[in-house]
């Protein structure tokens, strides 16, 4: 009975074998580098794993994603396609994001950057910005973080509004659903919050095209994935004054290149994906948990659906 463990770094995962190890004594955990018996290994546990990572092991039960997407893992063209994936979600992981979105959202609010920028240049201009409760900010995708994100706007006062595939009903938010009714989400957000998965349908759709549908002057945060977002247009869309500022987590190449233009764009905010990292102790916990129920149920609420891609 053993796990194998596959995170980019060797000391991240040598990090993550040991906290594993304490909680799960009774089995063999090892880097996925230095399986061991292949035939014992029944789980995975990775973060980007390598092309063909899991061909050698005929006996794996699942693969748990040491994160809240699976699209690291969906990305390997030669995954079998059967087993199971687990998803890492927890209470930390979702107040870290509330914390993350509540961050950026007040700061676009308050238009902080042009204040930053201002105390550079010593100008002293006293901006008036409306109250949040004559501000309307649109979440994309009302999942555990999402969702969650959009209560905590709520909770400060902001004109909350969210996006999903299928109709959810959240208290205070005004949601919408579908293709249907994005028009008339989208035409509406003064400040937008990408917390989407990245599937066939969702990639690029942070695009020219969305941008024009925003209120001029309107400021976007993506925590979702970088390839959500088209890099060309958003650079295009700050450029004309169709988008003030953009906050950005996630992005096409992780770290983010050192010659890409978002490093020094003046209305461009990076965070190096770190808008709600799970941490090894929180994470092993929530992950060791997820193994010992799924060996005993062969089930855990956090189960991916793989052909929907989240
Ligand atoms: P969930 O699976 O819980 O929720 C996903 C939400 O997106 C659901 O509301 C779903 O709608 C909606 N959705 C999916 N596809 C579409 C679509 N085509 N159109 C409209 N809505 C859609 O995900 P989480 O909230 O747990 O996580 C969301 C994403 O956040 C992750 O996949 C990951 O990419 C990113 N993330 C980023 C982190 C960071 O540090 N930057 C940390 C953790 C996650 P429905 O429910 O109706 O199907
Ligand atoms: C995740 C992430 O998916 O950290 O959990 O991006």
């Amino acid at each position: 009975m053993s796990i194998v463990v596959s995170i980019p770094g060797v000391d991240k995962t040598n990090w993550w074998i040991e906290q594993l190890q304490d909680l799960l004594p009774e089995w063999t955990i090892r880097s996925i580098h230095d399986p061991g018996d292949v035939e014992s290994v029944t789980y995975a546990v990775v973060w980007k794993p390598e092309t063909g990572a899991f061909l050698p092991f005929p006996n794996l039960k699942a693969i748990v994603s040491l994160g809240a997407g699976i699209d690291h893992v969906l990305a390997d063209t030669k995954l079998p396609r059967q087993i199971p994936i687990i998803r890492t979600v927890g209470t930390d992981l979702t107040q870290r994001m509330r914390e993350y979105v509540a961050l950026h959202v007040l700061r676009h609010h308050r238009d902080m950057p042009t204040i930053n920028a201002n105390q550079r240049a010593q100008r002293w201009d006293q901006r008036v910005v409306p109250p949040a409760n004559h501000r309307t900010v649109g979440v994309m995708g009302l999942g555990n973080l999402g969702g969650a994100s959009t209560r905590t706007l709520a909770a400060l006062g902001f004109e909350t509004l969210g996006w999903s595939h299928t109709k959810r009903e959240i208290e205070g938010i005004m949601t919408y659903a579908g293709e249907a009714e994005f028009a008339a989400f989208i035409s509406r957000c003064e400040i937008l919050v990408c917390l989407l998965p990245l599937t066939e349908a969702t990639t690029g759709i942070l695009d020219a095209n969305l941008f024009a549908r925003l209120p001029r002057g309107a400021s976007v945060i993506n925590a979702g994935r970088g390839p959500h977002l088209v890099d060309d247009d958003l650079l295009a869309a700050l450029d004309s004054g169709q988008l003030s500022h953009a906050t950005l987590d996630v992005f096409h190449v992780e770290p983010l290149p050192s010659e890409h233009p978002f490093w020094t764009h003046p209305r461009v905010t990076v965070t190096p994906h770190i808008a709600s990292l799970i941490d090894a102790p929180t994470g092993s916990r929530i992950v060791s948990a997820n193994i010992e129920r799924f060996e005993r149920e062969g089930n855990v609420p956090d189960l991916a659906d793989a052909e929907r891609g989240y």
